[in-house]
């Protein structure tokens, strides 16, 4: 027993160290945990001043913070204001510009405006200026014009003045116009002197009384009163176209033509009334003066191509006059010379006056005529009745169309 209080006292000692070394230990850890309380207390203490510090460091910096953002809200308004203070100038700045651009534009547009007008104006006005210089050179040109126009106007009246008077000159002499008888007038004539195509028609034409019958007649070898003779006479004998055959060439048709310029038949209308253009050949007869009667009828042959023979007739009463008028009288050979040369330059210079081709002019008389055809004899009169009859047969082989040798064999054999 002993023992066993023994190991209780123990045991208790133990358990009470142990007590106490618990309560030792729950002290001293009631002591750490007031001390752990203080200090978490302090800490919470720091803590809370911590906050408090923090909370005004917060606090302070949320001032500093608005105070900033009021600064920058300052800031950003001040920088908004400028902003739009700048962009209001720019704006000033970019209208002024514009206006003035718009100005200066307008005034370059003025200017060109005012350029183009002053050039407008000046072409304007160079061109009224050409305008009027053209118009004055028109007016030049008109005033000349007119005046050439009434130059000429003039020189065509003139000329139609003297176109009609050469006309009416023409006409009163016995010149038509225009003188182209048509086939039917042709035929009309042809008829009515009952021409023959297969003979030569000769016509003997010229003032009445110049001795055309008469020449007919001693061509023929015939008196004014033989038989077949054509009708010869001191007053106007011819009344009607007549046709006498030729008695050694009778292919040869010798036609008696009344005279012109006479009461019954006008000088003026004798080639057309007398239907001269029908005829193959033209004798053109005339006695004293060569007269105007002469020069038309050759005119008039020449422009219907009719050959003609100029035939001056009475040469033995000229060549008696010629001896009558001069003293000592002349010879019948110089009075025959005289005849001929007067005739020619008589003729010569009626032909150049009328404007006629020179022609050549067979001077001849009835007893020479008459004595040469009847006898084959040349008389003291005879002056160019061989080469008259001569050149008319000359005339019909090279003239009359197709009058060869032979033709005019065959015209005589037909005849
Ligand atoms: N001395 C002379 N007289 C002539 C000659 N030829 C004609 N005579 C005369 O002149 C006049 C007129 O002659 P004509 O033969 O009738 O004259 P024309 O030309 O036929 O007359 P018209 O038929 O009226 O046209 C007549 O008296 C003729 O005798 C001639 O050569 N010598
Ligand atoms: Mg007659």
């Amino acid at each position: 027993m002993g023992n066993s209080n023994s190991r209780s006292e123990d045991e208790y000692q133990r358990e009470r160290r142990e007590a106490e070394a618990r309560a030792a230990e729950a002290r001293q850890r009631e002591e750490e945990a007031r001390r752990l309380r203080e200090r978490i207390e302090e800490m919470e203490r720091l803590a809370w001043e911590e906050e408090q510090r923090a909370e005004e460091s917060r606090r302070r910096e949320e001032e500093a913070r608005r105070a900033r953002e009021r600064r920058w809200a300052a800031e950003e308004e001040e920088r908004r204001r400028r902003e739009e203070e700048r962009r209001r100038r720019d704006e000033e700045e970019a209208e002024r510009r514009r206006v003035m651009q718009e100005t200066m534009e307008r005034a370059e547009q003025e200017r060109v405006r005012a350029e183009r007008e002053k050039a407008e104006s000046e072409r304007q006005a160079a061109e009224a200026r050409r305008q009027e210089e053209e118009a004055k050179e028109q007016a030049e040109r008109m005033r000349r014009l007119a005046e050439e126009m009434r130059v000429q106007a003039e020189e065509a009246a003139r000329k139609a003045e003297e176109a009609k008077r050469e006309a009416e000159d023409r006409l009163m002499r016995g010149i038509p116009p225009d003188l182209h008888p048509n086939a039917e007038e042709r035929m009309g004539f042809r008829e009515r002197y009952g021409l023959q195509t297969n003979k030569i028609n000769i016509a003997i034409v010229g003032e009445s009384g110049t001795g055309k019958s008469t020449l007919l007649n001693s061509i023929r070898g015939l008196s004014a009163g033989d038989d077949g003779a054509a009708a010869a006479g001191f007053d106007e004998t011819t009344e009607v176209v007549e046709g006498y055959l030729d008695p050694c060439k009778p292919f040869i048709m010798w036609y008696d033509v009344p005279g012109a310029n006479t009461p019954n038949v006008k000088g003026w209308t004798y080639f057309i009334d007398q239907g001269l253009y029908v005829f193959d050949i033209l004798v053109v007869v005339f006695s004293g003066r060569f007269t105007e009667t002469a020069g038309t009828l050759l005119e008039n042959a020449n422009k219907c191509s009719i050959p003609t023979f100029l035939v001056r007739t009475k040469a033995d009463s000229l060549m008696r006059c010629a001896k009558e008028d001069t003293y000592p009288h002349l010879s019948d050979g110089a009075a025959k010379e005289l005849v001929a040369k007067n005739t020619r330059d008589m003729v010569a210079k009626n032909l150049k006056k009328m404007g006629l081709p020179e022609q050549r002019v067979y001077v001849v008389s009835r007893p020479a005529m008459k004595e040469w055809v009847v006898n084959g004899r040349q008389s003291f009169e005879m002056i160019h009745e061989v080469e008259f009859l001569d050149d008319v047969m000359k005339m019909l082989q090279s003239t009359v169309p197709g009058a060869s040798a032979s033709y005019l064999d065959a015209k005589l054999v037909s005849a």
